[in-house]
C-alpha cells in the first residue's frame, strides 16, 4: 500500500514551473562549478523529525496525519514505518537519510531486546536501501529521551549510565556500519549542566573525551571508516551544552587529542542559538579543516530555542553555499533537520517543506558558484589586505621582524598610512546582483 498515493517522483521542471510538486531550481544532474548539484548538495532526510515528529509542544499533544503509522511502539509498525519512508525518499528524489537508533526502532524492556529490536529494523532499512539506491549520511544514538539520561550519558554523575551509554553508542555504531552510513555524528543531547552548584565540569569532561576516545577505537577494531562528527549547540536542553559551538568543540577536541578523528556538524539554528551567523561557524570549522556536514534548518530570530524551520531564505542558503564550495562538503551532506510545523500537518506537507528547500539550496548554490568564479568578493577581500602583500606584510607574516624593529619603523615614518574603506555597502549591493541573475 502506499503512503503517498498521490505523489509520483518529483522532477526539475524549471524556475517558471508554478508545479508545487516539481523542482524549480534542484536539477541534481546539472553541473555546477565543476560537479552535479547532487554531487554538491547529497541532500539527506531526517528520519527523527518526518517519520517521528509528531507535532506536540509543551502545550498541547501531536496533530500529524500520518496514515502509514497505526502509533503503536511495536516492531512491526516500525518495520512499515520504515517502507513508507523509503517511498518518500524516493519520490522526492533524495539520495540520503539519517537516523537516531531509537527513531527507527522501539525500545525493549531490556537492553538485549532493544538491540533485538532494532536489528529486525535495520533490516528493512537495508533491504529497502538496496531497492532504492537511497543511502545511509549518518546514523547517531539517542540518548537523551529515555529519562535514565536526565544527568547526561557520557557526562552523567552515574557510572552505569555511561556503561549503557557506551553499549548503546557501540551498538549503534555497528548498525551504522552494517548499513553503509558514511559518518557517524554526536549530538551532545543532555551533555551538560544546568547548575554549577552540584556540576563537577572537569571530571564531566574527562568522561567525555574518554567515552569518545572508546568510539573511536571501537570504529577502528570493527573497520567502520565513516567520519566522526560532533554537533555544536549552546543551550537546550541544558542550559549550557559543553559543544557549545565551533570554537568551543575544537577546543576540547584539541585538548584531548581527539582532532585527527572528528569534524564538525554545524547547523543553522545552533548558529543563531550561539549568538553567531551559520557562515560564522562554517568558516570558523572550515579554516581549521573541521567542517564536515551541515544540518541545515533554520530559527525564527524572534523565539528564542531550537524552532528547526526548512530554510527557504536565499541569503541563507547562498551564504552558506559560499562556504561549502570553498572547502568542500563529502562525505558530509545537506542534512534537513527540520520539521514542519504543527498546523501543517497533512503528509503532502512533508513534500512541499523539502521541495522547497531544496530549491532554495540549489538556487543558493548557482548564486555562490557564480560569485566565486567571477572572483566578486574574493578580489576585494584580496584587495582590502594587499598592505600586507608588500615587504613589511611578508616579514611579520612569515614571524621575522621583532617589536623593536616594527617600533623603529613607526618612530622614522611618524605615522601609519591613511586607512581605506571597507565599503561593507558595496558589497552587499554586489551580493544581491547575484541574486537578481
Ligand atoms: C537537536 C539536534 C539533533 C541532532 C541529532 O537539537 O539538532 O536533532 O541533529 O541528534
Ligand atoms: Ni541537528
Ligand atoms: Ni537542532
Amino acid at each position: 500500500m502506499s503512503a503517498f498515493p498521490e505523489v509520483s517522483k518529483i522532477k526539475y521542471e524549471g524556475p517558471d514551473s508554478d508545479n508545487p510538486l516539481a523542482f524549480r531550481w534542484y536539477n541534481p544532474d546539472e553541473v555546477v562549478a565543476g560537479k552535479t548539484m547532487k554531487e554538491h548538495l547529497r541532500f539527506t532526510v531526517t528520519y527523527w523529525h518526518t517519520f517521528r515528529g509528531t507535532g506536540s509542544d509543551p502545550f498541547g499533544g501531536g496533530t500529524m496525519q500520518r496514515p502509514w503509522d497505526d502509533g503503536s511502539e511495536s516492531v512491526e509498525n516500525a518495520c512499515n514505518r520504515a517502507r513508507a519512508a523509503f517511498e518518500f525518499f524516493e519520490k522526492l528524489d533524495a539520495p540520503f537519510y539519517a537516523f537516531h537508533d531509537r527513531d527507527v526502532a522501539p525500545e525493549g524492556s531490556t537492553l538485549k531486546e532493544t538491540n533485538a529490536n532494532l536489528d529486525a529494523v535495520a533490516k528493512v532499512l537495508g533491504e529497502e536501501q538496496q531497492r532504492t539506491g537511497v543511502k545511509l549520511l549518518w546514523g547517531t544514538a539517542n540518548m537523551f529521551s529515555n529519562p535514565r539520561f536526565m544527568h547526561g550519558a557520557a557526562t552523567t554523575c552515574n557510572v552505569e549510565v555511561f556503561a549503557y551509554a557506551a553499549a548503546q553508542v557501540k551498538k549503534a555504531l555497528e548498525v551504522t556500519k552494517e548499513l553503509g552510513g558514511e559518518n557517524y555524528v554526536f549530538w551532545g543531547g543532555r551533555e551538560g549542566y544546568q547548575c554549577l552548584y552540584n556540576t563537577d565540569m572537569k571530571r564531566e569532561l574527562d568522561h567525555l573525551a574518554r567515552f569518545f576516545h572508546m568510539a573511536v577505537d571501537y570504529a577502528k577494531e570493527i573497520g567502520f571508516t565513516g567520519q566522526f562528527l560532533i554537533e555544536p549547540k549552546p543551550k537546550e536542553p541544558t542550559k549550557h551544552q559543553y559543544d557549545s559551538d565551533a570554537a568551543a568543540c575544537l577546543n576540547f577536541l584539541r585538548a584531548y587529542d581527539l582532532t585527527d578523528h572528528f569534524k564538525l556538524n554545524i547547523e543553522t539554528n545552533h548558529a543563531t542559538l550561539a549568538g553567531h551567523e551559520m557562515m560564522h561557524e562554517l568558516e570558523y570549522a572550515g579554516m581549521q579543516d573541521a567542517l564536515g556536514s551541515i544540518d541545515a534548518n533554520t530559527g525564527d530570530l524572534l523565539l528564542g530555542w531550537d524552532t528547526d524551520q526548512f530554510a527557504t531564505n536565499y541569503y541563507l542558503t547562498t551564504q552558506t553555499m559560499l562556504v561549502l564550495l570553498k572547502y568542500g562538503l563529502a562525505p558530509g551532506g545537506v542534512n534537513f533537520d527540520a520539521k514542519v510545523r504543527r498546523e501543517s500537518f497533512e503528509p503532502i506537507d512533508l513534500f512541499y517543506a523539502h521541495i522547497g528547500s531544496m530549491d532554495a539550496f540549489a538556487r543558493g548554490l548557482k548564486a555562490a558558484a557564480n560569485i566565486i568564479e567571477e572572483g566578486a568578493l574574493s578580489k576585494r577581500v584580496d584587495q582590502r589586505y594587499s598592505s600586507w602583500d608588500g615587504e613589511l606584510g611578508k616579514k611579520i607574516e612569515s614571524g621575522k621582524t621583532s617589536f623593536s624593529e616594527l617600533e623603529t619603523l613607526m618612530l622614522e615614518k611618524g605615522d601609519a598610512s591613511p586607512n581605506t574603506s571597507g565599503r561593507q555597502e558595496l558589497l552587499e549591493n554586489i551580493f544581491n546582483r547575484y541574486l537578481d541573475k
